[in-house]
């Protein structure tokens, strides 16, 4: 079999203006979505972030692989490697990897993956060592938001989709005080089944947040894991004072400051595990972050760490050098969230409910529509490959979005500026 093209197709969906620390999200997310095909009319997809850099390289890519074959994923990811070799990467957020090379034979190896269990008639699971469970876990990811459906709905009181129903309803409503996201927490849990709970902070004043955990911590009963993920911009001093106060909240502490040295100190001051997918987000970093001991887990992604057969190996070297392994998200949609759960079924390491942006989509590019979670869980089956085919006409119309919505880049703190000018990433730490 013979890989005969690379089809790139930039996409935006709707996304409801959640904050975080990097500012507010855009009322579109951008994501690429890529089709490899062959000359045994056999394909395979994958999604990644968007941005004009993955665009551009995807693009450049395509060199490398007509006319492999798409079973020598090893000799692929070399060629990648070595074409792109030395190229940063520009995404414009803290935890990328530092080259592109790695962010774009991620895109490569989900779609490689998918398309030779197609080939094979195997799901990923069976070609990654198989599955050593059958489902996996999800946790709810709780934001601060504005009110607002985002997408052309836009953000504001008079910002509604009036088709929405049920969830999607419901998700359109403000939550911006610890009453508020209990509110959301419980919603969200009664519609996925979702059993831990996510929190993404460094929105708001540190006690507003802290209040918030033991809000959801007080609502939902201390059998509930709860995390909080103020995404580095609280100082050392800020992550020891409330680490002290969490530490009987929290199930883990997500990069709470910055730096593998500060998370290492703060490890020596606060007895609550460490997360990361910012300060060791890349092999290249595995070392320093041994030798200084910033994190107890880290969270894993697909998407960044070089596709779902590296980040497997990664679950090996955390289980020599003691760390646990749980899973980063972004905004995503479908192609994503199987690539997550395949991963997440074969990877023994894994021992967390895994991150997901899903409940927040409502877009879908998939021929199934949207992917039904089974009591917190997605549930992978044996179809082959992901499990799951592009559906063109949902392509086309997101492409379309696109084209139409004027966003090429992710820049959170841009879009925070329409609502607050002058507000900085440099300048909100706490
Ligand atoms: O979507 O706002 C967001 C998150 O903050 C995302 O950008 C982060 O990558 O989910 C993330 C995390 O740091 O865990
Ligand atoms: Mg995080």
């Amino acid at each position: 079999m013979k890989i005969t093209d690379l089809i790139v197709t930039p996409i935006a969906f709707d996304d409801p203006p959640l904050l975080n620390a990097a500012g507010l999200h855009a009322p579109y997310a951008l994501r690429i979505i890529i089709e490899i095909k062959t000359d045994e009319n056999i394909s395979g997809i994958g999604e990644i972030a968007g941005g004009s850099a993955a665009l551009e390289s995807l693009n450049q890519a395509k060199a490398f692989l007509i006319g492999m074959d798409p079973f020598e994923r090893n000799r692929i990811r070399i060629a990648i490697e070595k074409g792109f070799e030395g190229v940063k990467d520009t995404m414009n957020v803290g935890y990328a990897p530092k080259n592109v090379a790695n962010r774009i034979y991620s895109a490569l190896n989900i779609a490689l993956l998918d398309l030779c269990g197609k080939a094979v008639e195997k799901p990923v699971c069976d070609l990654i060592g198989g599955r050593v469970r059958d489902r996996i876990d999800f946790s709810a990811y709780l934001f601060y938001k504005y009110e607002g459906a985002g997408g052309r709905f836009g953000m504001g009181k008079d910002a509604h989709d009036p088709e929405a129903i049920g969830w999607h309803k419901f998700k359109e409503q403000q939550f911006l005080t610890p009453e508020e996201v209990v509110e959301e927490a419980k919603a969200m849990c009664q519609e996925f089944g979702f059993k831990s709970l996510k929190l993404k902070g460094g929105v708001f004043e540190p006690q507003v947040e802290s209040d918030t955990v033991i809000a959801l911590s007080k609502a939902f009963g201390k059998d509930t894991p709860i995390r909080i993920d103020p995404n580095a911009c609280w100082t050392l001093e800020t992550s020891v004072e409330y680490g002290k106060i969490l530490e009987p909240y929290l199930e883990y502490y997500e990069d709470p400051c910055k730096g593998q040295e500060a998370m290492a100190e703060l490890g020596r001051l606060v007895s609550i595990p460490r997360a990361t997918n910012m300060c060791t987000t890349s092999f290249d970093e595995i070392p320093s972050a041994i030798k200084l001991g910033s994190e107890d887990i880290i969270l894993a992604d697909p998407h960044y760490w070089g596709g779902i057969e590296a980040t497997m190996q990664l679950g090996k070297i955390c289980a020599v050098f003691g760390r646990k392994l749980s899973m980063h998200s972004n905004s995503h949609l479908g192609i994503s969230l199987m690539a997550m759960a395949h991963l997440g079924v074969a990877c023994p390491e894994i021992s967390y409910a895994m991150d997901t942006h899903y409940p927040w989509q409502k877009d879908e590019v998939i021929k199934c529509g949207r992917l039904k979670f089974d009591d917190g869980a997605i549930v992978v089956s044996n179809e082959p490959g992901l499990g799951v085919e592009l559906d063109y006409d949902a392509l086309e119309r997101l492409h379309q979005n696109y084209l139409k919505c004027g966003y090429t880049e992710r820049n959170d703190e841009i879009e925070m500026q329409k609502v607050v000018p002058g507000w900085t990433v440099k300048d909100h730490i706490f």
